[in-house]
Formats: structure tokens, C-alpha cells, sequence
């Protein structure tokens, strides 16, 4: 994975929680250049789309209910191997098993409510930065 994009979102909890802040320092300070963002409250529809992927998980409709529980900000983020590094940044997504230093260590509260997503793929960075953002939104 050596793309230059990876799609992030700032979630509810974290919105929530006043920490939009202290997050976006730490992915500029990470060395992320911010091509694309908007705030906003996803519908239900959007929300179980996104996660399509998790719909026979037993924690699919708890996760769409909580991503629409409150707004969240959206974002397309650049920099050279953006998905790993950005991945490396946000730490594991259960923030128990978060390295010290990473935005989940110090923002999440729990596998669910656990304050930043960020592609795991080249492909899927695509596909999510497509699904919030059409061509003219970007500052590339
Ligand atoms: P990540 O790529 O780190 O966001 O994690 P996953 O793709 O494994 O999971 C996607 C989202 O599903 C996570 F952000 C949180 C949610 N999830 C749960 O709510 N419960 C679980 O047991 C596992 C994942």
C-alpha cells in the first residue's frame, strides 16, 4: 500500500467530546496535508453502506447506529504510504491494544466508540474518499 490518500473520519465520540482539535494537530503534526473536509451528520442509509462490508457482524447495527448518533468529520488526507502511516498514527482499533501515543490510545473509550477510521487499503482509501467527496470537493 503506497498510495498517497487515505479517507479518515473524525467519529461522534470524538466530535463529541471536543477532541476535533487535538486530533487534527496530531495528523498534521504526522505530516498529513488535509485534501478534502466537511462535518456532517450521516444518514442511516450512508452509515450502513459505508460498513456493507461488516452487515452479517453481530456489532453492524450497534456501529451504524452509533456513526449516526452525532456528526462527524470526513476527510481526505495525503501523504507518501498515507494508509499505513495513517493506520500506524490511529494505533489498533481496540484502544486497549493501542500503542502509547496513537489518537486511539489517547481518544477512544472503546472498540466501538473508538474516535478516528482510517482505509485499510489503497482500494478502499478510493472507494471511501469517493463516497463523501465528488471531484470539485478536493484540493489536490
Ligand atoms: P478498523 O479498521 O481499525 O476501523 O477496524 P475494523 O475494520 O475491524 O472494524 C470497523 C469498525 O467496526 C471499527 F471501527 C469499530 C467497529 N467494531 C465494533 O463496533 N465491534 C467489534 O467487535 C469490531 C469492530
Amino acid at each position: 500500500m503506497n498510495g498517497e490518500i487515505t479517507f479518515s473520519i473524525i467519529k461522534p465520540d470524538a466530535f463529541g467530546s471536543g477532541n476535533t482539535g487535538p486530533i487534527l494537530a496530531m495528523i498534521h503534526e504526522a505530516g498529513f496535508e488535509i485534501v478534502a473536509l466537511k462535518l456532517l451528520r450521516m444518514t442511516r442509509e450512508q452509515a450502513k453502506s459505508f460498513y456493507a462490508i461488516h452487515k452479517d457482524r453481530p456489532f453492524y447495527n450497534d456501529l451504524v447506529e452509533f456513526m449516526i448518533s452525532g456528526p462527524v468529520i470526513v476527510m481526505i488526507l495525503r501523504q507518501e504510504n498515507a494508509v499505513d502511516k495513517f493506520r500506524k498514527l490511529i494505533g489498533a482499533t481496540d484502544p486497549a491494544k493501542a500503542e502509547p501515543g496513537t489518537v486511539r490510545k489517547r481518544f477512544a473509550s472503546s472498540v466501538q466508540m473508538n474516535a478516528v477510521h482510517g482505509s485499510d487499503s489503497d482500494e478502499n482509501a478510493l472507494r471511501e474518499s469517493n463516497f463523501f467527496f465528488s471531484e470539485a470537493e478536493r484540493c489536490l
